[in-house]
């Protein structure tokens, strides 16, 4: 039988989030790679299921109505569905839920964007502006302590293992890249070692590593499709 899934994915924290979550259903998947150093997010096709051109997208090609191909962008939406339809890792009782869910968009909202803009003004564009590295070093720091509280007291963010940890983990994995020192944060190293002991979380965050050959470092060329993005006509 053919995969249910095609993963609009290149491998980086917000891809990482699908591939995790798919590890941990046991779900196959086909990797659809989108090399966006090299402006893969722009063509038409990936466009129609994408508009942000931003990845990772869904289709799912075995909807729970058995009707066309479903697609899905944004990460937090793919694992929204993803959990709701294999009733796994995101409780559907309403304290359970909301629960899961305020943390899920706390990751979408706060620690994502920051520690993007913070691995490009410390990282990307190092030496570009002080302030702004600084600023949002600081900000991701404010988060991380955000995180640490909450942890003092819970194996997990948000009741049992859930999205809410799938999608932080692997903005946490490049912490120092961000600037930070886990053992600030004792509760939240706990959690990143419990979460890096899991096999799906390994082999989510593995996946598809030999499609990047820059070692982390983006060259001239991928810096001038990623960045000073414009509107695009309509
Ligand atoms: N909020 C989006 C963010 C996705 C995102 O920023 N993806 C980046 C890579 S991590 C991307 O596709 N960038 C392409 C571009 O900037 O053109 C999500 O969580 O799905």
């Amino acid at each position: 039988m053919s995969k249910p899934y095609d993963v609009y994915y290149w491998p980086t924290p917000n891809g990482w989030k699908i591939t995790i979550l798919l590890e941990e259903l046991a779900e196959p998947y086909n990797l659809v790679p989108v090399n966006i150093g090299a402006g893969e997010q722009f063509e038409p096709e990936f466009l129609a299921i994408s508009p942000n051109n931003r990845m990772p997208a869904l289709v799912d090609h075995q909807p729970v109505d058995g009707g066309e191909p479903i697609s899905i962008f944004e990460s937090g939406a793919i694992m929204q569905y993803l959990a709701e339809k294999h009733g796994h890792f995101w409780p559907q009782d309403w304290r359970g839920k909301y629960e899961v869910s305020q943390w899920l968009f706390w990751q979408m909202a706060g620690l994502g964007p920051n520690c993007g803009q913070t691995h490009h003004f410390r990282n990307y564009m190092e030496g570009a502006s002080d302030y702004a590295a600084e600023r949002f070093t600081n900000e991701v720091n404010r988060l991380y302590g955000v995180m640490d509280i909450r942890l003092a007291d819970r194996e997990f963010l948000a009741g049992d293992y859930s999205i809410a940890d799938m999608a932080c983990i692997g903005w946490i994995r490049p912490y120092k890249r961000q600037g930070q020192n886990l053992d600030e944060f004792p509760n939240l190293k706990r959690w990143y070692e419990t979460m890096l002991a899991r096999q799906a979380v390994e082999k989510g965050m593995a996946a598809g590593a030999e499609l990047r050959q820059d070692g982390g470092q983006m060259s001239e060329a991928a810096k001038k499709v990623l960045f000073g993005q414009r509107a695009r006509k309509a």
